[in-house]
């Protein structure tokens, strides 16, 4: 390591290849799919150090049609110089031959490369049938190739001109089928990973393409927005508070921070940590210390205005955070990935650099932002309310429950019997279909829980406040198992809890709150599976003297193809409130003849997600939203 470039003295050798394809889980997870397109991630993180290095602006990725990956960038290509350590062969050679070769496991390492992180190249070699390498270099261009495994074929050699004097380096490789369960590439998986690179990278240009029959298609990611834009793309489905996205930075000797945030109408907060590009999703230090002086930055922020009083206690980071997107990006010469899966940031030191930055930039940014800085502190003092309300809420029902006996509901019209197996408790929306259900139910295993929609949708209703609610009071007795981190699925009395209401916006407005509602109050319910929605029938026609009722516009279409001569008309269903009760028990309630749509985890919580859009009054982003999500919001049906 001389003047703080690289010459070949900064490798380290270390061992030959075979270890890689004894032991091919060591150094790239597993030999699936993910083990697969770590060598793609392998290759294109040395491309990216090269471009962080200040020496590439271009990286262009490509599945070749006979299945093999080229990854070319513009950087100055790998030296070609021979190898003092070993004047036979050439540096290149070297890297692309001995494990951890390069200088990031010996000398001073590339600054903060995001290879760190990898095993090297040579592992790619190791694992591959074939692999070609092509430098481009002081006007020629140079190249090698290796075979099985990474034996190389001939020595490195001039083969012609660069084009045009351009430099850089060139590696295609074909997976070695005899290690991967499967070499096929996934188009979507390498365009998120491209996509996320380019965020992290702003203004690297980074080109895909696939020359895959029946799979062509190209892409080019450019991001001169960086993670401000890695904000704004995630927020488009979302509706932030205001356009600004805010964005700083800090750098030291050995390790930088840059971080992007914005606030949105969501209840959820969305934070993205990376270190050296690397998804960093059990967080770590990079984390704390952002929240840590976010907190503080935005109660010292709404004090000094006035907006919390001298008495009101200091906001919580949860309220502060209810609907932030951030992305917080570090890079470090040395970073420690610790945790389950490695993705969690160890180094302390960046805890007090990330704190450091956003005490000084968020508050310079607050003051030059006093309307942002406004409706920041207003969302906060709600989520700060709704979260008093909602341990208030939990201590009455844990109280109430505790007082008077069995502690049910008045309006809960029980059923007899106490075992929870075969007991069914139906919310029914709206006294009149309430009405219908009492008389149309099985009173021995059937409960009626009336509860009248419009009262929780009140603008956007905050689930927290849906708990001071009369009618969610009663819900949670009814159920009977407490709330929260209190809940216990063992006391539950139902095992089956079913949302009856009509198919229109009211109707869908109650399921998506009260979806909402059991995902954050009552998770185990939703995971155990004891959750469904009733889907009343559209259609009755009559065959013979009995009445067969039809789902939806499909089921009617199957009924016709199975009765080709049917000529009696097709009765259009009025709502749940017009239907008689024997008609309701015998579509809905009966367990023959009904259709439930049991809710998955997946199901609940984009309910949860898409909460203030569905309760938004913006038909056309409601509808635009049901229309991206059709498959998964059944039970939405607007
Ligand atoms: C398609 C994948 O691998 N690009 C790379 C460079 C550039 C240098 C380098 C790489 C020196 C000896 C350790 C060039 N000139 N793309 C890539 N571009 N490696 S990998 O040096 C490697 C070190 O081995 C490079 C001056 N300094 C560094």
């Amino acid at each position: 390591m001389s003047d703080g470039t690289y010459d070949a003295s900064d490798i380290t050798v270390l061992e030959g290849l075979e270890p890689v394809r004894v032991r091919p889980g060591m150094y790239i997870g597993s030999t699936g799919s993910s083990g697969l397109h770590h060598l793609i991630w392998e290759v294109v993180d040395n491309a990216i150090d090269e471009a962080m290095a200040g020496y590439c602006t271009r990286i262009d990725v490509t599945l070749l049609a006979d299945g093999g990956c080229e990854v070319r960038d513009d950087g100055r290509g790998i030296p070609v110089a021979p190898h003092p350590h070993d004047p036979t062969k050439s540096t290149a050679e070297l890297v692309l031959t001995t494990l951890h070769a390069g200088g990031k496991f010996g000398g001073n390492g590339y600054k903060m490369s995001g290879g760190l992180h990898g095993v090297g190249v040579s592992v790619v070699n190791a694992l591959s049938m074939r692999l070609e390498l092509e430098i481009d270099r002081e006007g020629k261009r140079h190249a090698i190739a290796f075979e099985k495994g990474g034996n190389a074929v001939g020595p490195l050699k001039v083969v012609g001109d660069a084009p045009r004097s351009r430099t850089g380096t060139t590696v295609r490789f074909w997976p070695d089928e005899t290690i991967f369960d499967e070499v096929e590439f996934r188009a979507q998986t390498v365009l998120e990973r491209l996509q996320m690179m380019a965020f992290l990278n702003r203004g690297l240009e980074i080109r895909f393409a696939d020359q895959r029959p029946e799979h062509e298609q190209q892409q080019i990611y450019r991001y001169n927005g960086g993670i401000q834009d890695f904000v704004r793309h995630l927020n488009e489905s979302k509706e932030p508070l205001f356009k600004k996205v805010c964005n700083y930075g800090q750098s030291e000797e050995d390790q930088e921070v840059e971080v992007a945030l914005q606030w949105t109408s969501s209840y959820h907060e969305a934070i993205f940590s990376f270190a050296n590009g690397i998804a960093t999703t059990e967080g770590g230090m990079h984390e704390e210390g952002f929240k840590k002086a976010l907190t503080n930055a935005v109660n010292r922020y709404a004090r000094a205005r006035n907006l919390l009083k001298e008495s009101d206690p200091n906001f919580q980071g949860e309220d502060i955070r209810e609907g932030l997107t951030a992305i917080i990006s570090v890079r470090l010469t040395n970073p420690q990935f610790e945790g389950q899966t490695k993705a969690k940031l160890g180094n302390v030191s960046v805890r007090s650099l990330v704190e450091r930055a956003t005490n000084e930039k968020l508050a310079e940014w607050l003051e030059e932002s006093p309307k942002e800085g406004n409706q920041i502190v207003q969302k906060a003092l709600l989520a700060q309310r709704a979260r008093v309300a909602a341990r208030h809420a939990r201590d009455l029902t844990r109280r109430k429950s505790a007082l008077d006996g069995a502690g049910l509901p008045g309006k809960l019209v029980d059923c007899s019997s106490r075992n929870a197996k075969e007991s069914e408790l139906f919310i029914v929306e709206g006294n009149s279909a309430a009405g219908s259900a009492k008389r149309g139910r099985d009173p021995r295993t059937q409960a009626i829980l009336p509860i009248r929609g419009k009262i929780l949708n009140v603008e956007k209703a905050r689930v927290d406040k849906m708990l001071k609610n009369a009618e969610i009071q009663a819900l949670i007795m009814a159920i009977g198992a407490g709330l929260a981190d209190e809940f216990d699925l063992a006391k539950v009395r139902y095992n089956k809890v079913i949302i009856l209401a009509d198919a229109d916006v009211d109707g869908s407005h109650i399921r998506t709150l009260l979806l909402t509602f059991f995902l954050r109050q009552m998770r185990p319910l939703v995971e155990a599976g004891f959750v469904y929605v009733a889907q009343p029938p559209l259609y009755s026609t009559l065959v013979g003297t009995s009445k067969t009722y039809l789902k939806d516009d499909a089921a009617r279409e199957i009924f016709l193809a199975a009765h080709p001569n049917h000529n009696k008309p097709f009765e259009r269903l009025k709502g749940l409130g017009e239907m008689d009760w024997d008609e309701l028990r015998d579509t809905t309630m009966s367990v023959s003849g009904r259709t439930l749509l049991q809710i998955s985890m997946e199901e609940a919580a984009l309910a949860d997600q898409a909460c203030s859009i569905l309760m938004g009054d913006d038909v056309e982003v409601r509808r635009r939203f049901i229309q991206e999500n059709a498959k998964d919001v059944r039970f939405l049906d607007i």
